[in-house]
This record gives structure tokens, C-alpha cells and sequence, in this order.
């Protein structure tokens, strides 16, 4: 069987964006793939973090993906800093990817761009994604579009890794992964500025719905959703940006068309549209809701990520050795 390896940083609540564009697909790709789902609170760590946040965002993003439909029987999920191969990797791809790579990064251009103060690690993020998703010799990668071009140096490093160090005639060390983004949802905007990517680090509340916000929470935030003055539902992402992206997001949660939804407001105004938006998310987070305030209580989540842990290591560290003995350590 193939494998699937994906990740979301423990730096704060999920959004609807992440669910959307890349928690949603666990579920869904699990019952194909030999699926790996890690917590990645070492790339958490490129941003200050309270600690006691962190442990209690770690913990919850872990509970939550189970929440969803992620079934620890079928697929791994264990935390990034409970597998060292994760760091010692990270630390032989760095050595191996040249400085202005990492530098083009549009990531890393935006996000130091809103910081004082930079640290090397949100720099060096990317070589420790392109560890992640070699350890597990993966071959697809479901992610949002913002994680494209991280992929896209995944895939040069491989290549160049391979290349490098294996003798012609032996077969790759390190697997060619693919990048699988939904066709739609793979960016969603911001409520409050549909020019600007929906992040659960946003300062403003207002722009993202959370996997854990109250259904009260959710309708107000819907209904204060920034749109336009033409009062018309229609799908067109230039013109009307934020109308579209409400679209996708109703699009997504019901598993219905763009085009069947836009008939069926065709008359209608924005007010009911955004209400039966928010009932449609609603409807998918309370029982996720329910699940997880369950597993927040029980041991059981502790059992899981143990178990998770191990069977990551086991894979880990056996291309860990293989890269390890490539490159002269053994
Ligand atoms: N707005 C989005 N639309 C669709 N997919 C998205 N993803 C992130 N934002 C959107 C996808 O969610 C997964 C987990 O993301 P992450 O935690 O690894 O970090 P990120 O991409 O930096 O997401 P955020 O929400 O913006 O986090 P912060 O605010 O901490 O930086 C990834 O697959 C990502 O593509």
C-alpha cells in the first residue's frame, strides 16, 4: 500500500481553512493509503509559543483529528517531538539544500515580514517539512495550496538526495512524493478580508471560524462575513471575493456543487445565505464537538499517541539509518 503522511502546527485552534484544505482528506484517504498524521509542534516552535499553550494545543489538535474521523485502527498519529528521526533529519536536509532556496520561500517571506524578530528556524522550516515527509518514504501529501512550493522542494531534494547517493543501478533511497490539494478549498480566505488566507494564528478572531467555536460563535462570525453591495450570489473569485469564498466553504461542508448552491440563492439575499451557510457548518462541527470534548477526558488519547509514537519511530529511524549510512555516519 501506498503511503500518506500530512501534519497542522499545534499554534492554536484549527480553522475551517485547515479542515478544508487538508484535515478533511485524512478521512477520506485513510482507508487507501497507509496513512501517517502527525501533530508538528516542532514547526510550531518557529513562532513564539507559550508552553503551556503549546502542550494544551497539542494535545487538543491530536483529539481533534480523531474527532474527524481520523481512526487510530487505520492510521498513525503521533507528535512530531515524540519521533527524534524528525530533528536528526531535518539536520542532514539543511546541510544539503542551498541558503537562497530556503530564502525564495513565500512562507518565509510573509511571515518574517510580520515579525521584529526572525528566528533561524523560520528559515529553516521547509527542511524539516521535507524531513517529515521522507521519513515515511511517502508518496502523497495532503495539503492546502500554501504548502505547494514547500513540496515542490521536497521533490528537488529527493531527486538531488538520490541522486547524489545512490549508485545508478540501486533503486532511489528516498520515495517521490505527490502533492494532493482538494480541486476546490485548497485556500480559503479570510471572513474579514477574503483577499488574505484564513490562519488560526490570525489576531483577528473575526476572520476564521475555529474546528471548536460555539455554534453562537460560528453564526456570528458567518453573518458578519465581509462581502459586497451587489446583494447578488454568484461565483466569481475577482469580483466578488468574498461571496466566492463563502461559496467554497458551503461547497465543501455540504458536499454540494458551486453551481447547484448558486441556484438555489439565486433569489435570495446575503442574510439568509450566510444563515443557512452557518447552519451547514455547524452541522458538521457539533458532532465533531461532542466527539472530542469525550476524548479530552478520557485516557484513551494517551494511549493512542503512545502508540502512534512507536509505530512512527519504527518507520522513522529505519530511513533515518538508510540516510544516515548514505551520507557517512555509519
Ligand atoms: N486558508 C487555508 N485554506 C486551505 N488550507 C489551509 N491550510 C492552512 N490554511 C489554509 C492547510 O492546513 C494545513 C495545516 O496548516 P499548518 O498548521 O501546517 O500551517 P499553515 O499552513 O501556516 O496554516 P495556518 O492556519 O495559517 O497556521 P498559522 O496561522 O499558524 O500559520 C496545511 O495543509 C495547510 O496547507
Amino acid at each position: 500500500t501506498k503511503r500518506i503522511f500530512s501534519g497542522v502546527q499545534p499554534s492554536g485552534t484549527p480553522t475551517i481553512g485547515n479542515y478544508i484544505g487538508a484535515m478533511k482528506q485524512f478521512t477520506e484517504l485513510q482507508n487507501d493509503f497507509d496513512a501517517y498524521y502527525c501533530v508538528v509542534n516542532e514547526h510550531a516552535i518557529t513562532v513564539a509559543q507559550d508552553p503551556a499553550e503549546l502542550r494544551k494545543n497539542t494535545r487538543s489538535l491530536a483529539a481533534l483529528y480523531i474527532a474527524l474521523g481520523v481512526d487510530p485502527e487505520k492510521a498513525t498519529i503521533f507528535i512530531q517531538s515524540q519521533v527524534p528521526a524528525h530533528a536528526q533529519a531535518a539536520w542532514m536536509v539543511q546541510c544539503l539544500t542551498p541558503l537562497g532556496e530556503l530564502e525564495r520561500m513565500t512562507q518565509f517571506k510573509d511571515k518574517s515580514a510580520k515579525q521584529g524578530s526572525v528566528s533561524a528556524g523560520l528559515l529553516t522550516y521547509p527542511p524539516l517539512m521535507v524531513a517529515d515527509i521522507i521519513l515515511y518514504q511517502t508518496d502523497l501529501v495532503p495539503v492546502g495550496d500554501d504548502q505547494k512550493q514547500h513540496l515542490e522542494l521536497t521533490r528537488n531534494f529527493v531527486e538531488r538526495f538520490n541522486n547524489r547517493f545512490t549508485g545508478k543501478k540501486e533503486e532511489g533511497i528516498l520515495t517521490m512524493p505527490e502533492f494532493y490539494a482538494p480541486k476546490e478549498g485548497g485556500r480559503i480566505m479570510s471572513l474579514q478580508d477574503p483577499l488574505k488566507k484564513m490562519s488560526k494564528s490570525d489576531e483577528n478572531q473575526k476572520g476564521f471560524v475555529s474546528l471548536l467555536d460555539d455554534p453562537k460563535v460560528i453564526m456570528k462570525k458567518i453573518k458578519s462575513a465581509v462581502t459586497d453591495s451587489s446583494g447578488e450570489i454568484s461565483y466569481d473569485k475577482e469580483n466578488k471575493p468574498g461571496v466566492s469564498n463563502l461559496l467554497t466553504i458551503y461547497s465543501s461542508m455540504s458536499g454540494r456543487s458551486i453551481d447547484d448552491i448558486v441556484n438555489e440563492y439565486a433569489d435570495a439575499g446575503y442574510g439568509k445565505f450566510k444563515q443557512d451557510l452557518a447552519d451547514v457548518v455547524i452541522s458538521v462541527l457539533e458532532p465533531m464537538q461532542a466527539r472530542y470534548d469525550k476524548l479530552m477526558e478520557s485516557s484513551e488519547l494517551d494511549d493512542i499517541l503512545a502508540d502512534g509514537a512507536k509505530r512512527a519511530n519504527e518507520v522513522a529511524s529505519e530511513t533515518l539509518a538508510k540516510m544516515e549510512k548514505a551520507i557517512g555516519f555509519r
